[in-house]
Parts: structure tokens; sequence; C-alpha cells
């Protein structure tokens, strides 16, 4: 009979520690087969007895080496083990319970005292008292350091060497003018008529003197953490920034730049001598108060609010008209404002439809309610030509609107401002068009995405409709584009200024039901491809101003020159942060790239006259510095700087601070409450 395995331990063991393991099968190997008759003789008893010595032994293995603390009967036998093992089990158990607790606590404990924190600084603001600190880059180290790979931080530390680059040259070159211009004008003419100009050969007061690139470069300054830099830039909107200007010069070549389409820095600065005052309005609201508002709300510095509420009722006048759209071009100095003779005394759509962002924030931030007021209305007399409206009947306004606004959500760039009607031109996603259509859905997310905005987000979804029957195909590669339309007929063109619009569709898309916001972001990323490749398809990889289409020949380029703007990339950073997908990085990187290649200079950056041959122009416009490398510089940086769920991005990539609806007055208003958060954390999702 086997031997009971009690009996058979000891002796296993006794068999282990005399010889080693591999003893028995080095003898079984010496011996050979020759053993092999040995065995067969032995007895039934022997060989029952052996197995349950084999199954002792292989027992035995795995409780004597560091196995044996895993088997159960180990324990069972020692129960003072076992109870001192279930002890150090429920300690163990215990202290890990407790951390993790505790960690709930510490982070509770760290958001209260960063509520805390906000609030004081909202105290200290409204005060007027202003904080040395970087919000961003405390946030920055504190939470989203590890978020950054390490080509993403390389490429971000080479944008912001860029940004350094741009701004030491018009420190150096241009500084308190509004744009750096380097003197490379063609002829001796020019040479002579520059010289006898009142400004600097290197720099050019194009806004008529308000430090423009200045002030459009305060918040990519704060955002990138160049503290000194905005230091410096600060203390000169205090000391010197002076809007009490009767300038005439530049807003025309600003102007011809974007519309007109002429590029002869000869003829701008020989048509200056005859072009009476003024400043276009839309401009300076987006660029000014937008900078010094954005600037507001990073830093905090009261000095910027105040700076923007003077230019503001400097602008008012424009918007005394009797259908409530602006006249585009108002003299800072005298308030009178018309438009320009080339309009035929029209007003410009995206001039007239761009500025409710910044004035709804102005409102919110002086608690003035009736400068948003102002502008919302004229908004609205959009979804209402030929309509006479009463502002303060909102749910009536809403009503109309529904009814009115043209059922393609498409409107002309050109408008009567005095009957409010649109005059027949061009409809468009390019100049002229563009922002009207980015406002409506930013002043939706802008208003916290509620009930009391919600017609914007009607109006928008109504003209992405109305986008959508724009879209075309090319072949052979198959690149989806925005045509232009005039009357009854599309025209295939498309400004690179329109690529902004798959930025603004991957914004809106998540508005939409899962099946059409698919729609739109597919229809975003195609667009975004065009765009990319906008820039690919020329020897300087640096896109052209718009581009044709042809049937068999995918794309040309139209007006050939490439003057920094920020379109492409600023939808490619919408792109990487809504998909998640770093191809976009990639791409904003290659377009990046080609920048340094080809317009870098020792004394800033300069657009290209010919994106063909790579033949130099003399400007570094202040929209480079404000939006094209801000936007490069997101589109390395964690998605946290500067969320989505905190700030919504003006035209001119000026971050304004999304406020929180706080109470039902304000809803009752129209307006929300002049409660500003510098600091604050995530607003809570809106509905
Ligand atoms: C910027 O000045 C603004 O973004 C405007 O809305 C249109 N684009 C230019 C730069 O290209």
């Amino acid at each position: 009979a086997p031997l009971p395995e009690t009996d058979l331990r000891p002796k296993q063991r006794r068999t282990e520690t005399h010889s080693t393991r591999a003893r028995p099968s080095a003898r079984a190997n010496r011996r050979g087969p020759r053993r092999r008759p040995r065995r067969a003789r032995i007895s039934g008893d022997l060989l029952a007895g052996g197995k349950a010595a084999a199954m002792a032994r292989r027992s035995s293995s795995s409780s004597s080496g560091p196995w044996r603390y895993l088997n159960p009967a180990y324990y069972l036998k020692r129960p003072k083990r076992l109870a001192l093992l279930f002890f150090v089990f429920v300690a163990a158990t215990f202290a890990f319970w407790d951390r993790q607790s505790l960690v709930r606590e510490y982070e509770s404990e760290i958001s209260r005292l960063d509520d805390e924190i906000n609030r004081l600084h909202d105290q200290l603001r409204k005060a007027g008292v202003h904080l040395e600190e970087n919000p961003i880059s405390d946030k920055m180290s504190r939470k989203d350091i590890v978020e950054i790979d390490p080509i993403n931080n390389e490429r971000r530390e080479k944008v912001k060497e860029a940004m350094l680059h741009a701004w030491n040259s018009y420190v150096k070159y241009a500084w308190g003018m509004d744009e750096l211009q380097v003197p490379e004008i063609p002829s001796d003419f020019c040479f002579a008529y520059i010289n006898s100009q009142p400004q600097s050969r290197n720099g050019v007061n194009s806004f008529g003197g308000l430090g423009a690139t200045l002030v459009d470069s305060l918040d990519t300054l704060y955002i990138m953490g160049l503290k000194d830099e905005f230091q410096k830039a600060r203390d000169w909107v205090a000391e010197s920034l002076d809007f009490d200007k009767d300038y005439d010069a530049s807003v025309f070549e600003t102007t011809i730049r974007l519309h007109y389409k002429v590029y002869l820095d000869c003829s701008i600065y020989l048509l200056n001598l005859f072009v009476p005052c003024c400043h276009s309005a839309a401009k300076l609201i987006v660029m000014v108060v937008g900078g010094l508002l954005s600037a507001y709300d990073l830093s905090g510095d009261k000095i910027f609010l105040d700076k923007a509420k003077d230019i503001t009722d400097r602008l008012l006048p424009a918007w005394e008209t009797t259908s409530g759209i602006p006249f585009n071009r108002i003299n800072l100095a005298h308030g009178r404002a018309h438009n320009p003779g080339w309009t035929n005394g029209d007003s410009i759509l995206a001039d007239s439809g761009t500025e409710q962002l910044e004035f709804i924030a102005l409102s919110q931030r002086t608690g003035i309610p009736s400068i948003s007021k102002r502008f919302c209305y004229c908004l609205l007399t959009f979804c209402y030509l030929n309509v006479q409206i009463n502002f303060g009947d909102a749910e009536n306004v809403i009503t109309q609107l529904q009814k009115i606004y043209p059922s393609d959500g498409l409107l002309p760039i050109y408008i009567n401002p005095h009957s409010g009607t649109a005059s027949y031109s061009t409809i468009t996603f390019g100049a002229m068009g563009d922002s009207f259509y980015e406002y409506l859905l930013k002043v939706w997310i802008q208003g916290n995405k509620t009930e009391h905005v919600k017609h914007y987000r009607q109006m928008w979804e109504t003209s992405m409709e109305g986008l959508t029957s724009l879209i075309r195909k090319t072949t052979p590669s198959n690149y989806h584009y925005i045509c232009e339309k005039n009357g009854g007929s599309l025209s295939d063109k498309m400004d690179e200024l329109a690529c902004f619009a798959p930025g603004m569709l991957a914004l809106g898309a998540s508005g939409y039901g899962s099946e059409k916001s698919e729609q739109i972001m597919n229809l975003a990323k195609e667009l975004a491809r065009t765009c990319y490749n906008f820039y690919q398809t020329t020897p300087t990889k640096l896109a052209g101003e718009n581009y044709f289409f042809h049937s068999g020949q995918d794309m040309s380029v139209g007006t050939s020159w490439n003057i920094l703007r920020p379109e492409t990339v600023e939808s490619l950073m919408y792109l990487w942060r809504l998909t998640g997908n770093k191809t976009y990085q990639d791409w904003g990187w290659d377009i990046f790239q080609a920048f340094e290649k080809n317009s870098r200079i020792e004394s800033g950056y300069v657009g290209l006259r010919d994106v063909n041959t790579g033949e130099k122009d003399n400007m570094m416009q202040s929209f480079f510095l404000a939006e094209t490398l801000k936007y490069l510089y997101l589109l390395f940086s964690p998605p946290s700087v500067i969320s989505f769920d905190e700030w919504v991005f003006n035209t001119e990539a000026h971050p304004l601070r999304i406020v929180p609806i706080h109470d039902n007055k304000a809803h009752a208003s129209g307006f929300q409450t002049p409660v500003v958060r510098p600091f604050g954390r995530k607003q809570g999702k809106p509905e």
C-alpha cells in the first residue's frame, strides 16, 4: 500500500538534501537502457509506493523552494504564519485604501484652494491690483507638462524662438509703430516718397499709430511666458497708447491689400496721399479691442480694460445708422464715420458682423450693457434685411429670425447701411464674408451655448447648410473646396482666407447630433487637407492668396502672394485638438518650416510677393505675431493651454474668457453679469 504522505515527506526531503536533483537522471543516463529490465521487476506494491513517492516529490519540490509560500498547505500547517499573513494583508489593504482617500482629500482641498485663489484674484483685480504671475505657465507646470512629448516641446520652443525674433525685430526697428516694414521698396521714386513720410523707414503706421503690432502681440507674449517682453509692452500701453488720432494713412493700405488685391507698395503710398481719414472700425475692434481685452483676461491688469473702453467709445459713432449696420470707417479723433468710395457706400459683411464677441466681452467686464446691445442689434439686423426689429423683444427677434434669415444662410458681402438691404454682390467664405459666419458660432459659445443665444447657433447651422451647398471636389485628387457664388452661378475659386472654415466647422461639429456631427467633422477634415495642399503644391511650400480649381488638374495659384496669414494653421490647431490626430501637428510643422525658410530675415519676417519664385515683400504683418505664431504655439501645446472650455478666440486669435451665466437677472436682461474670473478653473459644461 502506498505510504501515507506524512511518512514520505521526510524521506523525500532527505533524498533531496543528500543528492542533487540532477543526479538520478545523470545516473539514469549513464546506465542507459540497462536499468529498464530491472525496473520492470519491481513489484506492484513498490510501484504503487514509487508513484506515491513521485507525487510526494512533486508536491515537496513546490513546497521546498520559494514557491512553498504560495502553497496553502504550507500555511495550514503553520497557523501562526497564516495569522501573520492575514494581518499583513489587512494592514496593506487598509494602508492602500487610506492613501487613496488621502489623495482624494488632497485633490478636493487643492481644488477648494484654487477656487479660493481665484476668488481672491477677482477681488484684487476689482481693487485694481495687478499680480505678477502667469496663470498660463503656472497651469502648465502644475498639470500639463507631462502631456508635452519631446517632439512637441522642441517644436513649441522653435515657435517661441520665432516669436522672439519677430518681436525683437519690431522692438529694434519699429517700436511703438503699427507694423515693421523693412526698407525694400522697388523704385527710387517710392523711396523718396517714403522718406518724406513722418515715420521711420523701418516701421509704418498702417493703423494711424496705435502700436498695432504691440497691442496685437500682448497675449501671444503672455501665453508664451515671455514676461519681460509682456511687461515692456504693457508699460507702453499704459504710458503711450493714445487713441486721439487724426491720421489717415494706413487703413487704406490694409484695406487695399485685403480687398482690392493690389499689391504694389508704390501705388499704396501714392494713394495714401489722396485718401481722407479713417480707420477700419472692424479691424480696430478685432485687433485693438480684442487684443486689449485678451491681455486683460490673461493678466487681470485693469489698464487694458480702460484702454479697450476708451477706443470703443470712440468707435461707437460708426453704429449710428438707420439700419444699425455700421459704417466701416471712422476717424478716432473726430468720430466722423462713413464707408469707402470703392464699396459704393455699402458696408462690408465681415466688417459689420465681426464685433459682437468683443463688445459682449466688454459689456460683461465693464457692466455696461448698452455696448453689447448696440452690436447685437447690428448682427441681428442681418437676419432682418428689410425688416425693422425691436431689439428689446427678444422672443420676437428669434421668431422673426427664423422666418426671415435666408434659407441657405448665405449673405452677399455688401450691405447698405441705411436700408439694411443686401446689395447684389459675391457670396464668399473668403475676403469680406468670412468672419461674419465665424462670429455666429462664437457668440453662441461665448454665451455658454444657452437658450439665450440659441438663435446664433441656428443662424450658423443654416449658414453651414449654405456652405455645404458651395462645396465641390477636384479631380484627380478629390480636394474639397468652397466655391464663391455670384447670383445663381458658382465660381471655382477659394481664398486662403476661407481656410479658417475647417477649424470653425470642427469647433461647431459637437453641437449637432452624432450623425450630422460626423458629417461636419469629415467636411472639416477634407477642407483642411485642401488648405494644407494650398501650401504643399507651391515651390516654396507657402500658400498663395487664392486658388482656382480646374477639372482634371486639381488646383492652381491665383493671386500668388503670401502675407504670413494664419487661417490654415488656425484650422490645424482646432482639428488637432478636436480629433487628437497628430497628423495636423505635422502639417503645421511643415508650414512653420516653410515660413522659417522663406520669410525669415535678419530683421524679422516678411511675406512673399510670389510663392512660386520666393521673391520677398517688405512687411511683417501684425497678425503674424497675433495669430500665425500663436496658433502654431498652441498646436504644439497641450489642449488645456487656453482650453476651448474656458476661452473663445476672436477672429484675430485673441482669446476671450467665457464668462459663466450666474443668475436669471442676466438672462432676463439679455446680457451676462459683469463677473470675470481671469484665473478661473474650468467652467461647468454648457447646456
Ligand atoms: C486677420 O486680420 C483676421 O483674422 C481677419 O478676420 C481675417 N484674416 C486676417 C489675417 O489673415
